[in-house]
């Protein structure tokens, strides 16, 4: 009988990896309380029509104080969208509104909350994209590379 267990937790082990691969179109980062992301770079493969992202705000400061949201824009256009976003305000997630240069975002969430965003890679493939959460003063260390591959 163990062995047969044994043999069954090495066999769920073994899905784990397969798993994360066929979810390459879904993407999940973290932020904290130390006003960091998990990760400074993100990529998907071009093959994605469309991509999921979760952030998950894994700290416990309330929104108006550590608040967090993940931003996709050009990189070219990001210190723009992070001047206008900071005077939108909070209640306009501190994105300037309706913005077309903004390719994707996720809520202002605080400590234990979570947010999900979904957009197409339409035109995506080979630009110079950053990813950064734009609440004052965060970007300069809540931002990366985000990269839609051919
Ligand atoms: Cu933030």
């Amino acid at each position: 009988m163990k062995s047969h267990r044994l043999l069954l937790s090495a066999a769920l082990l073994a899905l784990v990896p397969f798993t994360a691969f066929a979810d390459e179109c879904d993407l999940t980062i973290e932020g904290t309380d130390q006003m960091s992301f998990s990760a400074k770079k993100m990529s998907v493969p071009a093959s994605c029509e469309t991509v999921k992202v979760t952030l998950k705000h894994t700290g416990s400061l309330a929104k108006d104080m550590m608040g967090h949201n993940w931003v996709l824009t050009k990189a070219d256009d990001m210190q723009a969208i992070v001047k206008e976003g900071a005077a939108a305000g909070l209640d306009n997630n501190y994105l300037p509104e309706g913005d077309d240069r903004i390719i994707a975002a996720t809520e202002v969430i605080g400590g234990g909350e979570t947010s999900e965003v979904e957009f197409s890679t339409d035109g995506l493939a080979g630009e110079k994209l950053s990813f950064f959460c734009s609440f004052p003063g965060h970007s300069g260390m809540m931002k990366g590379r985000f990269e839609v591959k051919q």
